[in-house]
């Protein structure tokens, strides 16, 4: 009996495989319940003669654990079966990563800065909440001015000293509050006015303003600084053409134009036949301005500009509406680097 057993223990430690199912088999074929070869040994146990039980019993655990151990082993070494393996076509084409673009208001505001730095501009931020003070009267707007008006502004309630910036200004009061000239910094930043949104216009916008103070400055430097930023953002060919405004905060005040980038100013339904897009507002500070803050008018001068920065993607990207940037949509988002 014992050496029938020692046969078996030597049949186990040969035994190899790795496929799952012959190794369950293995194990079914000793270890079953029901007339498992180690289960059918054990009932042998009572017909063993008293002097060889210790043997037999050590012997067969022996057994037991052998067939335990390999059968543990041979699992863990097994290679999965057809249905189970994870099925590995190389020949599939891969997935797909999208990778995140950048925004297309923060691309061109991006190339408008640069363009600006590389004459010198310092970037200047502020809060989009602010008084009146920064906003309007530190601007030379009058008290009865219509921009100060509710249709016009969002106050907050119960307080119509505290509002939400309608132009970025008010960032350049700030640096003229704690810079001496000479000054010259550019203010990119949001900004709302309380208007019905369309296609058109939205109450939350993006605005690039710039201020130069210093010695000297004259409208023929805000010309050149003008062209040179139209050439470099539009292109070589693009000129530019100043028409006489109004602004609070400048005197004398101009809105410039570029020659049309789509027709090269020959007329077409961009530029509605004329040849040329409105793309700015500008002018020399207000002496008034130079002096509530701070800077001696007979001393100094300066030029200043504001642009909206949807108006600028909307010429160079074609794009029609403007409730487009603000809808985070992929599918428009996507078609800018
Ligand atoms: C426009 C016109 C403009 C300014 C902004 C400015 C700022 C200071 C002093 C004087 Cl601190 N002026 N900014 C000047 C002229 C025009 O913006 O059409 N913006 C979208």
């Amino acid at each position: 009996m014992i050496n029938k057993i020692q046969e078996l223990i030597k049949e186990v430690e040969a035994f190899s495989s790795k496929q799952l199912e012959e190794i369950d088999q293995f194990r079914i074929k000793f270890l079953s319940k029901k007339n498992g070869i180690v289960t059918e040994l054990f009932k042998e146990f009572k017909n063993i003669p008293k002097e060889e039980k210790k043997e037999f019993g050590q012997v067969l655990n022996i057994l037991k654990n052998k067939v335990q151990d390999k059968v543990e082993f041979l699992k863990l070494n097994a290679e999965e079966s057809d249905d189970t393996k994870i099925k590995l076509d190389l020949s599939l084409p891969g997935d797909t990563d999208y990778q995140g673009t950048r925004h297309p208001i923060s691309i061109i505001r991006n190339e408008i800065i640069e363009i600006f730095a590389r004459l010198g501009f310092t970037i200047s931020e502020g809060p989009e909440i602010e008084d009146d003070y920064h906003v309007f009267s530190a601007l030379n707007f009058p008290e009865e001015h219509p921009a100060r008006d509710m249709q016009d502004t969002f106050f907050i309630e119960r307080n119509p000293d505290v509002l939400l910036r309608t132009h970025t200004s008010s960032v350049q009061v700030r640096v003229m509050d704690n810079q001496k000239p000479p000054i010259r910094t550019i203010s990119p930043g949001r900004v709302f006015r309380n208007e019905a949104i369309s296609a058109r216009a939205h109450c939350i916008f993006h605005q690039i303003e710039g201020l130069y103070i210093d010695k000297n400055v004259s409208f023929a430097d805000l010309k050149q600084t003008l062209l040179y930023f139209a050439k470099e953002l539009f292109g070589e060919h693009t000129q530019i053409r100043l028409r006489p405004s109004y602004f609070p905060f400048t005197e004398p005040s101009a809105e410039v134009d570029i020659s049309c980038s789509l027709c090269g100013g020959k007329g077409c339904n961009v530029c509605k036949y004329t040849g040329w897009l409105e793309i700015l507002g500008c002018g020399m500070v207000d002496p008034n301005v130079l002096e509530t803050n701070g800077i001696n008018s007979e001393e100094y001068t300066g030029f200043a500009f504001g642009m909206g920065i949807e108006r600028i993607a909307m010429l160079k990207y074609g794009i029609k509406d403007l409730r487009l940037f603000f809808e985070n949509d992929v599918r428009f988002l996507r078609q800018f680097q």
